[in-house]
């Protein structure tokens, strides 16, 4: 890894042996047998191109709380056990990508002038950091043009690094907006297996019901039961109305129709469906949610009114590859970034903001209904550098 043998150059160690490098799509891995019954293969409706290097997102670190994760009760008196406030969260969730890109800064640019070799050691550290090929030639592009020759201290280093980055960010940094006139704004999320969109779902409907909207969940993933009760949960805990399938592995596109009828007879201003993620059968998934799609768009052409695609952070740059995927799937409109609260390699954010320019509506710090955050370039840009507020 370019960062580690940087590392090593500036230190005088031994390189650590190379582990992989940042650029290349990171290997398929098979994701186990599933005991989902086999469906009949259909036709889809575009022949499927090659397969993209995808994989299901690693366990967590740590072994997530409970399922879902239960509600410790706090002592009064009892201190903060994290950061607070999402300023402090995300900073504490991107320690890893900024503890990697201040490092590197702080060895590389300590009163140094920044000449061509420079500039390629910091395009190198930013593509270590997870921040993308293009964005890291963009980023230095701007570095050359308006610093080169000069003597810069790694704190310049930063600042400019960090406007540099939030210049990237501010066009995607949009929230989702929703319209109560269509009473019900439909939001399908989609994702692969465990990037968070339950949870995100369950962020979602504690937002809007805290904003006075009646919510409406429909539990899409309907072939596992573990699912349709997680779900279940989250609309308990957050006063949401849940639409479940009346039997394990129902048709969800059914399921979302009924659903909305329903929610419109019943006054609901926001629907928000969940959906299967099993990308290791890509077809039959594509299948299955182009089939939801259909039949929303049946009652009205404009439905889904958004299409959020749920990333896992922590997965890096196969976020990248995710999005291409569920590109080729549905029209997604919007990126809602998870796990951003831990070993996060936050610097992904920057890659998809630079490659694919969709709005990044939120992003979650948590695993609890509240975890969840409006994405704020400058911020973002600063916490991922290692700057204060
Ligand atoms: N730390 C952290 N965990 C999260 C976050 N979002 C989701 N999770 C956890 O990730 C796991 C998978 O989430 P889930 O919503 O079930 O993913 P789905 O399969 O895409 O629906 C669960 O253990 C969640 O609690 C987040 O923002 N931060
Ligand atoms: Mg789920």
């Amino acid at each position: 890894m370019a960062l580690r043998d940087l590392w090593g150059k500036l230190t005088g160690k031994a390189p650590a042996p190379p582990e992989q490098s940042g650029v290349p799509m990171p290997p398929v891995e098979m994701p186990p047998p599933s005991p989902e019954p086999v469906q009949p293969p259909t036709p889809p409706e575009t022949p499927p191109p090659a397969p993209e290097p995808i994989r299901e997102p690693p366990p967590p670190e740590a072994p997530p709380p409970s399922f879902p994760p239960a509600e410790i009760p706090q002592p009064i008196e009892a201190p903060p056990a994290q950061p607070q406030g999402f300023f402090g969260r995300l900073k504490a969730g991107l320690a890893r990508s900024t503890a990697k890109l201040t490092d590197a800064i702080g060895g590389v640019f300590t009163k140094r002038k920044l000449d061509d070799a420079a500039l390629e050691e910091l395009e190198e550290t930013l593509i270590g950091a997870d921040l993308g090929v293009s964005a890291a030639g963009r980023i230095v592009e701007g570095f050359r043009r308006t610093r080169f020759g000069r003597e810069v201290t790694d704190e310049e280093v930063k600042s400019a690094l960090a406007e540099e980055i939030a210049a990237i960010l501010a066009p995607v940094a949009q929230p989702l907006v929703i319209a109560r006139a269509r009473a019900p704004h439909v939001v399908l999320v989609v994702g692969v297996n465990g990037t968070g969109k339950t949870t995100t779902i369950a962020k979602l409907a504690e937002q809007y019901r805290a904003e006075g909207l009646k919510v409406w969940m429909v539990a899409g993933d309907t072939f596992r039961a573990a699912a349709v009760e997680q779900l279940q949960i989250w609309g308990e805990r957050t006063g949401a109305h849940v639409v479940a399938p009346a039997k394990p592995g129902a048709d969800a596109a059914g399921l979302a129709f009924d659903a909305l009828r329903d929610a419109r007879a019943a006054g609901a201003d926001v629907l928000l469906v969940d959906t299967a993620g099993r990308l290791h059968n890509k077809s039959a998934l594509m299948e299955e949610l182009r089939k939801v799609v259909r039949v929303l768009k049946r009652d009205d052409a404009t439905i889904p009114h958004d299409t959020l695609l749920v990333l896992d952070a922590t997965t890096g740059q196969n976020a990248v590859s995710q999005v291409r995927v569920f590109k080729e799937m549905v029209d997604v409109t919007g990126l809602v970034v998870t796990k951003l609260d831990g070993s996060a390699k936050g610097g992904v954010v920057v890659a998809l903001a630079q490659e694919f320019g969709l709005p990044v509506h939120a992003v979650g710090v948590g695993e609890k209904a509240a975890d969840m955050r409006p994405f704020e370039a400058r911020d973002f840009a600063r916490s991922l550098v290692g700057l204060d507020d």
